[in-house]
């Protein structure tokens, strides 16, 4: 006995309609699960320490700008008040009361302060490491808590310290000196073995807040470690990597979520591009490549948003508009149709819910091409910021790569042999 063609028709529509509803319902929450993560970031440290300029720093914010927070050399902050990020509404910054009053105890402050609500703890000096910090970090890690400490102002400590030995001032062996005896008073406090990172809120590119920026990221999981990868702003070339394999991983959601959307009866490719205009927005923000970021960067490394600008090259970081998406993306199917044939004997279930998978590879292509080409961006701009001032100044990302290796691990083993 035959089965109608009628009856195939019918069935086949049911099953296709119901596994699109329901690949696209599961792929959609994955995505949702990514954008509600909260990251609650609690930055403390004695008053006048610099966590207020940190947290600007940290979310890419120049202290004019009315989302900042207050800075300045008189007491300012004596609540937790939390910082958004300009991009990214989960994730907050926490700027805590200073720690430094002479009756501080650690486990009332952390309870006035209402620990629980943070993901981890940077305790901010700007001189030494002392009683409070410590007892701070104890309370923090018997609470189930992370703590990490950050040496600001270390361009005021180098610039100090070149004025009173001009002749044999070394930055390095300076750099050295200050970490060592943070790490000594930590010690002394009784810490087995403390994090230190030095930074300057003003340099975020140079000194250890790339170190700080991997281990904190090392030590999140999984969604949070996302969020993190996402909201540190990417001062060095490593950061811009980092937060382009953070973006890539997910590329493949977003061209499933595209292909079946266009798999439903007559749709087509092009009503994925209100989907793609906003993944591409946000990777032009995560970059810092829009107005906003580069008028930010601008301010912050004295040079105008013109200069910078002339380092966006790539195609879609000069034109984001629908035409030139469309453009590419039909582009994209027409060369896709080889790779959704290889696809298609990977995943032959493919098959049988989109017409040859050219929706999904054309998506995937389009992304992954934007994503490579506003990195590149990002890493010139960059280099326009930081790195064309020679080394006293940052220079790192205009050496060679060879110079890079070398630097950092004389730098490395100075700090090992200091260390041990
Ligand atoms: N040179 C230099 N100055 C800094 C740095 N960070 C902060 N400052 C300066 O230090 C002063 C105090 O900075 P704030 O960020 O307001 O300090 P705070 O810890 O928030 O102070 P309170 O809110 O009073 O507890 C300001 O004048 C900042 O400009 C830095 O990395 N380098
Ligand atoms: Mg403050």
């Amino acid at each position: 006995m035959e089965i109608p063609e009628v009856d195939l028709k019918e069935m086949g529509s049911l099953i296709q309609s119901r596994v699109v509803l329901e690949v696209s319902n599961q792929v959609q929450s994955l995505l949702d699960s990514l954008e509600a993560t909260t990251l609650e970031i609690a930055v403390t440290g004695e008053s006048g320490s610099g966590k207020s300029t940190f947290i600007n720093a940290l979310l890419g914010l120049h202290d004019g700008d009315h989302r900042a927070a207050v800075t300045g050399v008189i007491e300012t902050t004596a609540w937790p008040s939390p910082y958004q990020h300009p991009r990214l509404p989960r994730v907050r910054l926490w700027d805590l009361p200073g720690t430094g009053t002479p009756c501080f105890q650690a486990e009332r402050y952390l309870k006035q302060v209402g620990f629980e609500r943070y993901d981890f703890f940077i305790i901010v000096a700007s001189e030494r490491f002392r009683q409070n910090h410590a007892e701070l970090a104890r309370a923090i890690g018997a609470m189930g808590k992370r703590f990490y400490f950050v040496r600001s102002k270390v361009d005021q400590d180098l610039r100090a310290s070149q004025k009173r030995r001009p002749a044999c001032f070394q930055e390095a062996r300076v750099l050295r000196e200050i970490e060592a005896d943070c790490i000594r008073h930590l010690k002394q406090e009784g810490l087995d073995s403390p994090k230190v990172f030095l930074v300057s809120s003003f340099e975020l590119h140079r000194f250890d807040f790339q170190r700080l920026q991997d281990t904190l990221a090392e030590e999140l999981e999984g969604h949070k470690r996302h969020a993190l990868l996402l909201s540190f702003p990417s001062v060095t070339a490593a950061a811009v990597q980092k937060k382009k394999e953070a973006l890539r991983r997910h590329i493949w959601k977003k061209a499933l979520l595209a292909c079946v959307v266009s798999a439903m009866p007559g749709r087509s490719l092009h009503i994925n591009i209100p989907m793609i205009m906003k993944t591409l927005h946000s990777y032009r923000q995560n970059f810092g490549l829009d107005e906003d970021s580069l008028g930010a960067l601008a301010v912050m490394c004295s040079k105008t948003q013109c200069i910078l600008k002339t380092q966006v090259c790539s195609a879609l970081g000069k034109d984001l508009s629908e035409n030139a998406v469309q453009t590419i993306l039909s582009q994209a199917a027409l060369g896709g149709q080889v790779a959704a044939r290889v696809l298609k004997n990977r995943l032959p279930f493919f098959d049988s819910i989109v017409a040859g998978g050219i929706s999904f590879v054309a998506t995937y292509y389009l992304l992954h091409t934007a994503l490579d080409s506003f990195a590149l961006d990002a890493q010139r701009v960059l280099e326009r910021a930081y790195g064309l001032e020679g080394e006293d100044c940052g220079g790192w990302l205009s050496l060679s790569g060879a110079e890079k290796r070398r630097r950092s691990l004389s730098w490395q083993a100075a700090s090992l042999v200091h260390r041990a």
